[in-house]
């Protein structure tokens, strides 16, 4: 695992070629993270993980603060560098627009709660869902950002990656137990780790009493959809907000079918 630079896109580059994942250390101030923290734990709409592990969905229907980590200059630098394609035409194939290219897909938060359960190897969607009798891409589909909000530490349940595995093209078994090779990815508020889905990884298990906080900022390419029931859009209104690169990043989410949705509590919501 390399810990490079927050702006050293060159370094990050040949960290995920070679690793097949980054860490750039504290890309936004510890305060930062802090704010960012409490904003996710104040979240209300939660979709159910292991025990002691939960999602918090569309952030950025809750608070447009989460931008700060989504327009990062050198996550997204990276995520256009992970799955941009052809930016000339050819004779026979036509160039995408290269500022349309890649586009958010989901801004979620990941809470590991004290004692939470290690989480399941993975890896991010939609490679679980193609076709698993033949090799899986050797390239990626999304870009995962993992922002570390609260310190990540073994003991606090970091998340877990096994490097080189970006090189295997078949899931991982399913188990939540400790791979040989397996690396937490450990550093103070304010670092994210960047995992394009190519790489195999899972939650790790919070064994102090301080829940650990993470956003999940992920990125596709611009002909992948809504990929998984758990991502939900955000709220026109709160789009209608947004500056335009954010906006550019993140219309499409408008035109999701929902009609296929996980399970959601709302915390807010008053119990029956
Ligand atoms: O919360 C974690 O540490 C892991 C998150 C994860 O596996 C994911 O976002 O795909």
């Amino acid at each position: 695992m390399q810990y490079v630079a927050s702006d050293d896109v060159e370094q990050a580059i040949a960290a995920i070629a070679s690793d097949g994942c980054v860490v750039l250390e504290n890309a936004v101030s510890e305060s930062e993270a802090a704010e960012l923290a409490e904003l996710v734990l104040s979240s209300p709409t939660r979709s159910p993980g292991v025990s002691g592990y939960e999602f918090v969905v569309c952030l950025m229907n809750h608070d447009l603060r989460f931008l700060k980590l989504a327009m990062h200059p050198t996550v997204l630098e990276l995520a256009r560098h992970q799955l941009g394609g052809r930016t000339e035409p050819a004779p026979n194939a036509f160039a995408w627009p290269a500022e349309h290219q890649i586009l958010l897909g989901s801004v979620d938060g990941l809470v590991a709660h004290s004692g939470s359960d290690p989480g399941w190897w993975h890896m991010d969607s939609p490679m679980g869902q193609l076709n698993q009798s033949r090799p899986l891409p050797d390239f990626p589909i999304l870009v995962n950002a993992i922002w570390m909000l609260t310190p990540f530490r073994e003991e606090t349940g970091a998340t877990r990656v096994l490097p080189g595995s970006q090189h295997f093209r078949h899931l991982p078994p399913a188990t939540q137990d400790a791979l040989e090779g397996q690396l937490h990815c450990c550093a103070p508020p304010g670092s994210v780790v960047v995992l394009p889905n190519t790489v195999w990884h899972a939650a790790g298990t919070n064994q102090t009493q301080q829940p650990r906080v993470a956003v999940a900022c992920n990125y596709q390419p611009w002909w992948v959809g809504r990929l998984t029931m758990d991502v939900y859009p955000i709220d026109r209104e709160v789009w209608e907000k947004m500056p335009p690169e954010a906006q550019a990043l993140t219309r499409h989410q408008l035109e999701w079918n929902t009609d296929f949705s996980g399970e959601l509590t709302d915390t807010s919501a008053p119990e029956e």
